[in-house]
């Protein structure tokens, strides 16, 4: 039987999916963004999902990109039809209603940092190595890259990396603001543990509502965001957790959500 290209494994609601192609360093290709899109379309309706993690098989790589010799010899229009497939699959793991962990154990390139830039938390090991090097390719990052970075990093720093193609290490991926933290190879599975029960033990619905509000309210100017946010955090008040989570705190006790 072939090894399927993504492996999902679930722990009680946290979902660990890993793109499986390490001799060709985890590059996406067409099988990869279907398997991916299957999985999410699954995610989307599991109801006691609490967080997503994603990952690259082997300890060398993350996603070292969209797969070079797939792309090589496409038409102008299966171009456009791959990158399609590929940004409707990150869109669909960037509006996950749970938080999204990439766990970036290795290269995170081209397309690879695109994926990463879909997700809620970059978690980097220190010998990961980031960039956007499409134009040594001679194309664009076609997977959300050019938006994504910038709204991340700043314009400055994304047409740095979009125009210089150059590799940052993780210590400037962490100062430019691409990760939320690195971590020695060898610690980078606990912390990220540490980090998922940690995520698991607040209320569920707050820390979908948190994350709906953060990605919504960016689409959206700083009024009516605000507005969204009213509404949203008006809703907490309407179900059980923000009853148990204060009461819990008025009795000195932990939360049981
Ligand atoms: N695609 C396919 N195969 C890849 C690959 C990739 N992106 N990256 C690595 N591999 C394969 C290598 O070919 C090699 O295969 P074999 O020769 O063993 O068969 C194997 O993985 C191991 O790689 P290396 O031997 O090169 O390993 P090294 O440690 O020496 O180097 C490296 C690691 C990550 C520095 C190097 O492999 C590398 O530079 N890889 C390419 C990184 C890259 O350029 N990534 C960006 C790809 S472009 C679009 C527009 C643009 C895009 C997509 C769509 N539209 C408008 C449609 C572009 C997106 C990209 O991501």
């Amino acid at each position: 039987m072939s090894e399927s290209v993504i492996e999902k494994v679930d722990s009680e609601g946290i979902v660990r999916l890993t793109i499986n192609r390490p001799k060709a360093l985890n590059a996406l290709n067409s099988d990869v963004l279907s398997a991916l899109e299957t999985h999410l379309t699954e995610l989307e309706n599991q109801t006691n999902l609490r967080a997503v993690l994603i990952t690259g098989a082997g300890e060398k790589s993350f996603v070292a990109g969209a797969d070079i010799t797939e792309m090589r010899d496409k038409t102008p229009e299966e171009a456009r039809a791959f990158a399609s497939q590929a940004l409707r699959t990150i869109q669909r793991l960037e509006t996950l209603p749970v938080p999204v962990v990439a766990l970036v154990n290795g290269f995170c390139l081209g397309g690879g940092c695109e994926l990463a830039l879909a997700c809620d938390w970059a978690v980097a090991s220190d010998n990961a190595v980031f960039g956007q090097p499409e134009v040594l390719l001679g194309v664009i990052p076609g997977f959300g890259g050019t938006q994504r970075l910038p709204r991340r990093v700043g314009p400055a720093m994304a047409i740095d990396l979009v125009t210089t193609g150059r590799k940052i290490d993780a210590k400037e991926a962490l100062r430019i603001g691409l990760v939320n933290r690195v971590m020695p190879q060898a610690e980078l599975e606990s912390y990220v543990e540490e980090l998922t029960q940690q995520l698991k033990g607040n209320g569920p619905q707050s820390v979908r509502g948190a994350k709906q509000a953060v990605h919504d309210g960016m689409d959206q100017d700083l009024d009516s965001a605000l507005a969204l946010e009213t509404s949203l955090f008006a809703l907490c008040f309407a179900g059980e957790e923000q009853k148990e989570g204060m009461s819990a705190f008025i009795e000195k006790r932990k939360a049981n959500f």
